[in-house]
């Protein structure tokens, strides 16, 4: 079998973990790459997506590699453009099955399969899955019969969750560095999958609907396995940062103090994790900080209890004061995530909240909105006080309504232009002198600063990557002067 993905800005570990077993049996596997300049949720600028649009000739390279099977990782964001990508084929090629799986059909599989042009989705985890389906197309049946597949006529339930993640083979890198070598200084990797936590907004409370029988649904990979993936990527692609995208990486300081030694003495290059306000403590972050650990980010959300405690987060104000605390005090760069639009917040609390900020001073501040993606517990609770409304929904639900154009629970217009500002101040923060913050927050001022999303976000993160304070930043802004000097190809 000869199995395409399509692809867009970001390098994607589910993807490249397919790829590696759908290789180890023998298949033929090919990335289409969009590097979707000006089209992602960092930077949505739509006359300049539209100029550097290159799906056209992306669908004319697809067709000539003429492969016997189409695979999308879809999230909400992107499933306007993924569909139309597929629906491009599909008038080229109509007898090429295409499948979608990723977060977005495993939450919304009625969703997609409304659209024609996706044949089969994948209900969460794909490896097995994957294979299983090559190995039925080579004997020349269709899907019916593997588990995690749902097509218009056929519905499996899902395989149980892996539960031994060092037998899966290392993700298959090559595909994405072909294609975009910008992402080869900064090894992505994952230490585990699932999460303690089970906050209302994130996929793990959706997933957790997916897989409800599940006693494990946190797993963790052998330090020794994730040592061996580095040490080999090492080798074979010298990269100079590590990044580890695993939800929270801390809370067990046993294993981090083994990972931190086998990290000094094997891998010894700078590295990036997340935490948890109720899983951060100083002497954990002193060993990450010895082994080389750079940046570490923690989702804050809000300072306001009730808020916290309506998305399923029960950690208190204490915690969240001590955590930061011990941050500051371990001298690793910290960033913070905040979201916006929660219900029962309100404008008092994000103004709490940016004093605290202000004090502590970390180095990046990212203001979310909240969204209301497909089965999370959030979108259930809006559904129920009546705050979603199914038109709404329905468009979030097909990836009409993107990240950034939610509000949440504000729904007052002069509010939602409130909200906007505050994304500035927020992103700005980190880099304006404490009595400045003290100002704007002073009598409401920050409410006549800029609205728009490039002159907050955008601006702002490309200065904290220019002041070298962000890996990840660094190899978006690679991305884009990759590209650009090739036209977007
Ligand atoms: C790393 C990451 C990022 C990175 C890179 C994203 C990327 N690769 O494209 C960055 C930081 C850039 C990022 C950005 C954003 N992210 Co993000 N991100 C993640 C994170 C933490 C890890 C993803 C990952 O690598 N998982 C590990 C792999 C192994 O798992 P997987 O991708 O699910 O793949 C498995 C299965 O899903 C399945 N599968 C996947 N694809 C396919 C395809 C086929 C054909 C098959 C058969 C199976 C299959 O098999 C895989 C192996 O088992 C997830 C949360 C999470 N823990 O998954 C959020 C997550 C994907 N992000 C999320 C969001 C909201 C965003 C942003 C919109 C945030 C924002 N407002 O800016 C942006 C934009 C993303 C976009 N345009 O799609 C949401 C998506 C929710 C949704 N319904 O779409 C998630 C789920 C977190 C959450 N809030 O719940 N993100
Ligand atoms: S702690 Fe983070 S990853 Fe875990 S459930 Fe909450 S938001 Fe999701």
């Amino acid at each position: 079998m000869h199995v395409a993905f399509v692809y867009g800005a970001y390098e994607n570990l589910g993807i490249e973990y397919l790829s590696a077993c759908l290789k180890r049996a023998g298949h033929r596997v090919s990335l289409i790459f969009n590097p979707l300049l000006f089209r992602d949720a960092t930077l949505d600028l739509p006359w300049a997506a539209s100029w550097m649009n290159r799906d056209a000739w992306l669908v004319d390279e697809l067709v000539g590699l003429e492969p016997d099977l189409i695979a999308f990782s879809s999230t909400t964001d992107w499933f306007q453009w993924q569909v139309g990508f597929a629906r491009a084929f599909k008038q080229r090629r109509p007898g090429t099955p295409v499948i979608f799986g990723g977060i977005h059909p495993t939450t919304a599989p009625e969703h997609v399969l409304r659209h024609p042009e996706i044949d089969w989705v994948c209900i969460g985890e794909g490896e097995e899955a994957m294979v299983e389906l090559c190995a039925e197309l080579d004997s020349g049946r269709g899907p019916e019969r593997v588990a995690n597949l749902q097509g218009r006529t056929f519905t499996n339930p899902p395989r149980p969750l892996f539960q031994d993640l060092d037998a899966i083979p290392f993700p298959d890198k090559t595909l994405f560095y072909e294609k975009a070598p910008y992402f080869k200084p900064v090894y992505t990797l994952m230490a585990s999958r699932g999460c303690p936590f089970k906050c209302s907004f994130c996929n793990n409370s959706s997933l957790r609907k997916v897989y409800p029988n599940e006693k494990h649904f946190v797993r963790r990979r052998s330090v020794a396995n994730v040592l061996d993936e580095l040490e080999q990527a090492l080798r074979d692609f010298r990269f100079s940062a590590v990044l580890f995208e695993d939800d929270i990486f801390t809370g067990d300081i046993e294993r981090t103090r083994e990972f931190c030694e086998g990290y000094r003495a094997r891998i010894h290059r700078p590295f990036v994790v997340e935490t948890h306000p109720a899983t951060t403590r100083i002497e954990e972050l002193e060993l990450l900080r010895e082994a080389g650990c750079v940046q570490i980010e923690i989702g804050i959300q809000t300072l306001n209890a009730e808020a916290r405690r309506r998305i399923a987060r029960y950690e208190t104000n204490e915690q969240i004061e001590s955590a930061l605390k011990a941050l500051h005090q371990s001298r690793i760069p910290f960033f913070c995530d905040h979201i916006v639009g929660l219900e029962g917040d309100g404008l008092e609390h994000h103004v709490q909240a940016l004093q605290l900020y202000n004090e502590i001073r970390p180095g990046r501040l990212n203001c979310f909105f909240i969204a209301y993606y497909p089965m999370t517990q959030v979108a259930d609770d809006a559904r129920t006080r009546g705050d979603l409304d199914p038109e709404l929904e329905a468009s979030i639900a097909d990836g009409r309504v993107g990240s950034n154009e939610n509000f949440g629970s504000i729904v007052d217009r002069q509010e939602q232009r409130t909200a906007e500002s505050l994304r500035f101040i927020f992103a700005w923060l980190p880099f304006l002198p404490r009595p400045v913050v003290r100002w704007l927050l002073a009598k409401r001022r920050f409410e006549r600063l800029p609205r728009s999303i490039f002159l907050s976000k955008i601006l702002s993160g490309i200065l904290a990557t220019v002041l070298g304070r962000e890996p990840r930043g660094r190899t978006i802004l690679m991305r884009y002067l990759y590209h650009l000097v090739r036209l977007g190809r």
